[in-house]
């Protein structure tokens, strides 16, 4: 390791302990910042890095509700104000399990960069719960939300803190969320985007972040005058980014041969066309169920307790959750002959797996370039409140596309090398400082 950024990182661990995914976040943009500085002492000396390393608020509280059953259940719930040079603070809601500090400071953290990629005013934030919404009823869904934003809404505004969604939070939390906003506060206004239609909603904020995904794997495979015209695709998760990744696929011309969830995953050979897509759909958005049933209706392999990514492909799409491709499964991925890997998730390979791919000179789009067109419409469903207006879907998906593109140039300015090769990484991580940080150097010491 470079010891400029050994040194920093020591000192990341001593002040955030136990916080690994924290620092595993912090050291991939450090590998790419500390050099960028060197050569522009101006964020040195005003110790920029080091200030975005540490959020600006953390919210912890306690989140009571009553279940079915009429017993009380107790969870965390948190919020990491994490930046608001640019603009306030912004960034989704996740409710699962495993979420502690150091996974939502890591989502944080990488949201900051990724807002300031999108070109939109928008500040870095994250929160949410270890609520698991799995085999709960919806009232159980709906107490949780009305006691977690009984909470939350102390702390933000239309101006101050704009949540969304993220793994376990979709249009039916945003909707008892915003509904309990509303009944506390005693005013309409867009504190949370991903708000359904009726209710100042942006078209395609759904379709947002998975559509984005493909746009900026279609602008990589652009660079090598090469398109998803008959590409295999290997997607991961069956979430909303999984969902609507593969749907924009298969507009395209490609063909997804798998989807999974946290038990295993499928393979079809066929492909996910749109059809067995609503079924995927209808399964795991109303019914809840396990991607298993899957192979079960259509006939085809279910593997159990694995991932996705030792099927042939061209394509590969992580978008279930962090950490889910590992070095093995990189080797397995470039040795089949991936030369795409464009990352719906957030940070879901691991530093070894990037590594290969940056040895292998694949094209390779960081999370938190491939995955902002979901905050992007995030952001437009905000200007539309803003405007009280709504734009069409084509006008929406228009822009989408638009900021797309225009991330992937911000990657290419920042990430090219001399011999032509773009690191994503860089392009990707510089490309996102350098608007938060001359924000910052104007604002003064704060
Ligand atoms: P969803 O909750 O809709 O779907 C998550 C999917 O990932 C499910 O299939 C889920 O399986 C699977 N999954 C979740 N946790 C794990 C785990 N620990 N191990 C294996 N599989 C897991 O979430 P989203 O689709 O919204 O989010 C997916 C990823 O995309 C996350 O990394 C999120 O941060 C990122 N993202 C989301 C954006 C958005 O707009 N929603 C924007 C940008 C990034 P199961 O059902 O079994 O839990
Ligand atoms: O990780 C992400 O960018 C999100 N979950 C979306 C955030 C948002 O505010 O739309």
């Amino acid at each position: 390791m470079d010891p400029r950024v050994e040194k920093f990182m020591a000192q990341i661990v001593a002040k955030n302990a136990n916080e690994k995914e924290f620092h595993q976040a912090v050291q991939e943009v450090a590998e790419s910042l500390i050099p960028y500085i060197e050569e522009n002492p101006k964020y040195k000396h005003a110790k920029v890095l080091e200030r975005i390393a540490e959020p600006e608020r953390v919210i912890l509280f306690r989140v009571p509700w009553i279940d079915d059953k009429g017993e009380i259940q107790i969870n965390k719930g948190y919020r990491i104000e994490m930046n608001s040079a640019i603009g306030p603070y912004k960034g989704g809601l996740r409710f699962h399990p495993t979420v502690n500090l150091s996974i939502l400071k890591f989502l944080a953290f990488e949201q900051v960069l990724k807002n300031s990629l999108t070109t939109l005013p928008m500040g870095g934030g994250k929160g949410g719960s270890d609520f698991d919404p799995k085999g709960k009823s919806d009232n159980e869904v709906m107490r949780f939300c009305q006691s977690f934003m009984t909470e939350l809404c102390k702390h933000i505004g239309a101006n101050t803190d704009i949540p969304a969604g993220d793994i376990g939070v979709g249009g039916r939390e945003i909707g008892y969320m915003f509904g309990q906003y509303k009944r506390i506060r005693n005013e309409f206004v867009g504190v949370l985007t991903g708000k359904g239609r009726q209710y100042g909603g942006s078209l395609i904020r759904p379709e947002a972040t998975g559509y984005g995904a493909v746009y900026f794997a279609e602008e990589m495979l652009k660079t090598r005058g090469d398109s998803f015209k008959g590409k295999i695709v290997t997607v991961s998760g069956s979430g909303n980014v999984a969902q609507f990744a593969t749907e924009k696929v298969n507009q395209l011309g490609g063909k997804v041969v798998t989807v999974s969830d946290s038990a295993g995953f499928i393979h079809d050979p066929n492909g996910i066309d749109a059809e067995k897509l609503a079924y995927v759909m209808e399964l795991k958005n109303v019914k809840r169920g396990r991607i298993k049933e899957y192979a079960d209706k259509y006939g085809c392999e279910y593997y159990e307790g694995k991932r996705p990514w030792e099927i042939k492909c061209d394509v590969a799409l992580p978008c279930a959750t962090q950490n889910e491709l590992n070095e093995e499964e990189a080797k397995t991925l470039i040795a089949n002959g991936c030369f795409v890997v464009s990352e719906g998730a957030n940070m879901p390979s691991t530093p070894e797996a990037v590594e290969l791919y940056i040895k292998h000179k694949i094209l390779y789009g960081p999370g938190k370039a491939a995955n902002a067109g979901g905050v992007a419409v995030s952001g437009l469903e905000m200007s539309q409140n803003s405007l009280r207006l709504s734009w069409t879907r084509e006008e929406v998906d228009q822009r989408l596309h638009q900021i797309m593109k225009d991330i992937h140039a911000t990657c290419e300015t920042y990430g090219k090398e001399s011999d032509g090769f773009i690191n994503y990484v860089n392009g990707a991580n510089i490309g996102g400082f350098v608007k938060v940080a001359e924000a910052m150097l104007a604002q003064g010491a704060v």
